[in-house]
């Protein structure tokens, strides 16, 4: 902590499609509402506009890493995900973030966490939320990180450093399952949908069955506020039978509102994260909407264009392009694992004031 009171020290950093701060947990308050109390200042929430604060008044870039070494077998740190609601006085640790992680490891390295190697660095991450490991590839020419490189994804301009990230075991994180209640599908409030969570837990459902084709824009889908009142009385529904409970004040399930791919990709999808459309897709809601495409039976299946083979590339489709995701199955169909390229930048290195 810093000499000022309510200064603390951070990172802000853009991981993946997504932005916020990172922290070192020594350098937080120990007690979480205390930290959570700064961390809605810091971020200036509650506010619509996030205006006397660091959040951009959106969930996107509303969003927290605490990174610390860790004590857990085979990983190097562990990172806690919170997110700082825009609009409400809440700060959540119901759900993990893929987008972050992206920085976790360049952040573990400049913090002196984990030694740089010589032209790449891998960093073993325990994710706290949900108890599951992710390893990220971090470039690191000459025992440093760099943020420069040719990899470019989707809802970022330009290019940057890749930072290829992989999961084991992810199926089941928050709900215990990969399929929470051993169904393929379920009807949920009249609508068919799969119940489902590898890495992240999402709501599926077929966009015409809410009314919408599912290749409309942003502003479009949040504007529709008969729509947003439809999906928020199936994922209320949808919580418990996920195992998640009473989900009113959580940003889990998210949902995923499918339609045939129409550039060549796997599926075509409008994710609500869940009060908000994403402006591109989270990284583990890519994995498990994707994993949804491979589940015989499921409202995604029916419209989904799925490769051969036991390790399957599929492009998931959303508003601002695709995200590429790598899924590993075994030779008994299951999935063992997931893959996806990420980037991520260092923007700002100094002390937040709460
Ligand atoms: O699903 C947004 C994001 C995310 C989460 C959200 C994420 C993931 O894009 O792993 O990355 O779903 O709230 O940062």
């Amino acid at each position: 902590m810093s000499e000022h009171p309510n200064a603390i020290r951070a990172m802000w950093m853009r991981g993946g499609t997504s932005k916020g701060g990172f922290f070192l947990a020594a350098d937080l308050p120990a007690d979480p509402a205390a930290r959570d109390a700064f961390l809605l200042r810091a971020f200036g929430s509650p506010d619509p506009r996030q205006i006397d604060g660091m959040g951009g008044a959106d969930p996107l870039t509303s969003k927290v890493a605490i990174v610390s070494r860790s004590t857990e077998v085979g990983a190097d740190v562990d990172y806690l995900f919170l997110q700082v609601f825009v609009d409400q006085a809440i700060v959540s640790d119901a759900q993990n973030c893929g987008n972050m992680l992206a920085g976790v490891g360049p952040f573990a390295i400049e913090r002196g966490l984990v030694e740089a190697g010589d032209a790449k660095t891998k960093v073993s991450i325990f994710m706290v939320n949900t108890g599951n490991l992710a390893t990220a590839t971090v470039q690191t020419p000459g025992g440093g990180v760099t943020y420069d490189g040719d990899a470019r994804i989707d809802g970022v301009p330009g290019t940057a450093a890749p930072v290829p990230l992989a999961f084991a075991d992810i199926a089941g994180s928050s709900c215990g399952a990969l399929l929470p209640t051993g169904n393929a599908a379920d009807v949920v409030d009249g609508v068919n949908v799969t119940l489902i969570d590898n890495g992240m837990p999402c709501v599926v459902l077929r966009a015409a069955d809410v009314g919408i084709t599912g290749y409309e824009d942003r502003a479009t889908l949040d504007a529709d506020e008969t729509l947003k009142a439809r999906i928020e009385a199936i994922r209320l529904k949808a919580g418990p039978l996920m195992n998640l409970g009473d989900v009113t004040d959580q940003s889990v399930p998210k949902l995923m509102l499918v339609a045939a791919p129409r550039n060549g990709g796997a599926i075509s999808v409008r994710s609500f994260i869940p009060h908000r459309c994403h402006a591109s897709i989270g990284v583990l809601g890519a994995v498990s909407v994707a994993t949804a495409c491979l589940i015989d039976g499921s409202p995604a299946h029916g419209v989904a264009v799925v490769p051969d083979g036991q390790s399957k590339s599929l492009d998931v489709e959303h508003p601002s392009g695709a995200t590429g995701c790598v899924i590993d199955l075994d030779e008994n169909g299951n999935v063992v694992g997931a893959a996806m390229l990420r980037t991520a930048r260092k923007l700002f290195d100094g002390n937040l004031f709460g």
